[in-house]
C-alpha cells in the first residue's frame, strides 16, 4: 500500500539524509545569501525528503572566490603525491559508506538499490583511478642542437562543474576526481532534482579535502548555474546535461573565452545482425533502454533489428517488457523504479502522445503501472514502439524514459544511413557473433562509444564522450586530464 511504502521510506530517510543541506563553501556549512530554501521530493512516494539551500549569484561569487584563496593559499603547491593519497582516501570512505550513500541516492533520484550500489562502486572507482593517473600525465621536451624546449601541464585553478540528476554522486566523481588529480579546485552545482547524495559525499570526506578544494552550491539551473558559467574567476567549465542548456553553456563560455567540455543528451542505435543468438540479443537490448529507467545519456533507444531475428527478439523483448517488476526502488526485487520527478514523467508521456499521433504502434508498455500503491510516484512502464518514421521528433529527440523505439532492415546502407541520421551521436551499439561485421558496424555508427554485445560498461581507462551535439572531450581516462590542464611551453635560449 501507498502506506507502506511510505513508511519504509520515511525510516529509510532518518538514517541517511545529510545533516547538513546548506552550502559548502570554504569548507564551512553556510546558509544562502538570500536565506531561501528549496524542497528535493522523494519520487517514489512524492513525499519532501529535505529542504536545501537555494544558491544564486552571490553566493557563486563567495564559492569561487573561497576556491581561488586555497588554490593560491596552499592547492597549487600540492605534490602529485599528496593530491593522490587524497584522492585514495576518498574512494576508502565512500566505499565504507556505500549502502548509506547508495540508499539516499535511491531516495533521491528512485533508481533501484541495485543500481544505486552500483554507482557507488563506480564513485570510489573514479577517484582510485584519477589517483593514479596524476601520476602518469607528463609534459613533454622538445629537443635538438641548439633547440631545448619543454612543454608543462598546468592546472586552471578554479574550474566550474555543473552536473545533472540522472547519476548524481557518480557523476559529480566523474568531475571532481579528474580536476582535483590535475590541480584544480572546484565550485560544483549538483542538479536540483538530487543534491543530496553530494552533500553527504561532502559531510563523509569534509575533514580530509582542504578548505575550499571542493565547494558545493545547491540552487536551480537560471539561479545558480548560470552566474557559474559567466563567472571570470572561472577557467574551465564541465557540463552534463541536456544539449540546450549545453549550448547556453558555451554561450556563457564565450564572454570570458572560458575553455568548455560538454558531455550532453544522446539517442543511441543498438544494431542487431541476422546471425544474432536472440535470447542474449533480449537480454542486452532490455538493459540498454530500462536500465535506471531510461535515464541514461548512453542509452541504446533505437533498435535496428535485422528481419531474420526481428520475430523473436521482439517477442522476447515483449515478455522482459512486461516481465520487469517496476515498483519500489528500496526493494531487492524491483527492477525499475520511478523517473525522477513528475516534470519527467510527463515529458516522458508527452511523447508517447506525439508517437500515438505519428503511427505508433505500442507492443508494451506505454502508461503508469497499475497498482494503486504506486499512484503518488513517477513511473512509467518499459515501452516498446514500432511504426514511426525516423524523423518524427519522438525519434530524432531524447525522451530519456524507458521507452525503445523499433525499425527492421534488411539492407545494411539504407539501416546504417537511418542509425546516423540524428543530431546526436553519444554512443551505440551492435549485437553480432561475426568479428568482421561488428568491426565494420563499430566503425559505421557515428557515435564516441561502441558496445559490442554488451551495453553500459565503461570502464575508466577508456575515452567517454560525444560526437556531434553530444559533446566535447572525454572523461574517464588519462587525456581527461589534458582537459583539466594547459599546456605552457618554456623554451630555452641557448647559443
Ligand atoms: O536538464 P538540464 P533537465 C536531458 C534529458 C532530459 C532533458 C531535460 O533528455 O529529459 O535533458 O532535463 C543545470 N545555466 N538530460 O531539464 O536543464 C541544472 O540545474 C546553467 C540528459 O533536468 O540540462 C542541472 O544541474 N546550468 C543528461 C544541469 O544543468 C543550468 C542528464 C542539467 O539540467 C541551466 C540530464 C542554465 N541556464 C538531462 N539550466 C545527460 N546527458 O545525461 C539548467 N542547468
Amino acid at each position: 500500500t501507498i502506506e507502506s511504502i511510505r513508511s519504509r521510506h520515511r525510516d529509510a530517510a532518518a538514517d541517511v539524509v545529510p545533516e547538513h543541506t546548506q552550502l559548502y563553501i570554504g569548507g564551512e556549512w553556510q546558509d544562502a545569501a538570500s536565506g531561501e530554501t528549496f524542497d528535493t521530493l522523494n519520487p517514489t512516494t512524492g513525499e519532501v525528503l529535505a529542504s536545501v539551500a537555494r544558491g544564486g549569484e552571490a553566493d557563486i561569487d563567495r564559492a569561487v572566490e573561497a576556491a581561488w584563496d586555497a588554490y593560491d593559499e596552499e592547492w597549487s603547491e600540492t605534490s602529485r603525491a599528496e593530491r593522490q593519497a587524497l584522492l585514495t582516501e576518498i574512494a576508502d570512505r565512500v566505499e565504507e559508506h556505500q549502502e548509506e550513500l547508495a540508499t539516499l541516492e535511491t531516495l533521491d533520484n528512485g533508481k533501484t538499490l541495485m543500481e544505486a550500489r552500483m554507482d557507488v562502486g563506480g564513485v570510489a572507482e573514479q577517484f582510485r583511478f584519477f589517483a593514479g593517473a596524476t601520476n602518469s600525465q607528463s609534459g613533454h621536451t622538445r629537443d635538438e642542437p641548439g633547440v631545448h624546449g619543454e612543454v608543462i601541464r598546468e592546472p586552471y585553478g578554479v574550474v566550474g562543474q555543473i552536473i545533472p540528476w540522472n547519476f548524481p554522486l557518480a557523476m559529480a566523481s566523474w568531475k571532481l576526481a579528474p580536476a582535483l588529480a590535475a590541480g584544480n579546485c572546484s565550485v560544483l552545482k549538483p542538479a536540483e532534482q538530487t543534491p543530496l547524495s553530494v552533500l553527504r559525499f561532502l559531510e563523509i570526506v569534509d575533514d580530509v579535502v582542504p578548505d575550499g578544494v571542493v565547494n558545493v552550491v545547491t540552487g536551480y539551473g537560471e539561479e545558480a548555474g548560470d552566474p557559474l558559467s559567466r563567472h571570470d574567476g572561472v577557467r574551465k567549465l564541465a557540463f552534463t546535461g541536456s544539449t540546450a542548456v549545453g549550448k547556453q553553456i558555451m554561450r556563457n563560455a564565450a564572454e570570458n573565452v572560458t575553455d568548455v567540455t560538454l558531455e550532453l543528451g544522446g539517442k543511441s542505435p543498438i544494431v542487431v545482425h541476422a546471425d544474432a543468438d536472440p535470447e542474449e540479443a533480449v537480454g542486452v537490448i532490455a538493459m540498454a533502454i530500462f536500465a535506471n529507467t531510461g535515464e541514461c545519456c548512453e542509452a541504446g533507444s533505437r533498435l535496428f533489428v535485422h528481419d531474420d531475428v526481428a520475430e523473436p527478439i521482439l517477442e522476447g523483448l515483449i515478455g522482459a517488457a512486461e516481465g520487469m517488476t517496476v515498483g519500489d526502488p528500496l526493494k531487492e526485487e524491483t527492477d525499475v523504479g520511478p523517473k525522477v520527478s513528475q516534470e519527467q514523467v510527463d515529458r516522458t508521456m508527452d511523447y508517447l502522445e506525439r508517437a500515438k499521433e505519428g503511427g505508433a504502434t505500442f507492443l508494451a508498455g506505454g502508461d503508469a503501472p497499475d497498482d494503486e500503491a504506486l499512484s503518488n510516484g513517477c513511473f512509467v512502464t518499459p515501452t516498446l514502439v514500432e511504426g514511426l518514421d525516423h524523423d518524427h521528433e519522438a525519434v530524432q529527440e531524447e525522451i530519456f524514459g524507458p521507452v525503445l523505439e523499433v525499425f527492421r532492415w534488411d539492407d545494411y546502407d539504407e539501416m546504417m544511413t537511418l542509425a546516423n541520421d540524428v543530431d546526436y551521436g553519444l554512443a551505440g551499439g551492435v549485437i553480432t557473433n561475426d568479428l568482421e561485421l561488428a568491426d565494420r558496424t563499430a566503425r559505421d555508427i557515428e557515435a564516441g562509444y561502441i558496445w559490442v554485445n554488451t551495453w553500459h560498461e565503461m570502464s575508466p581507462g577508456l575515452p567517454y564522450g560525444g560526437y556531434k551535439q553530444s559533446g566535447i572531450g572525454r572523461e574517464l581516462s588519462v587525456e581527461t586530464l589534458d582537459y583539466y590542464t594547459q599546456a605552457k611551453s618554456v623554451k630555452y635560449g641557448l647559443d
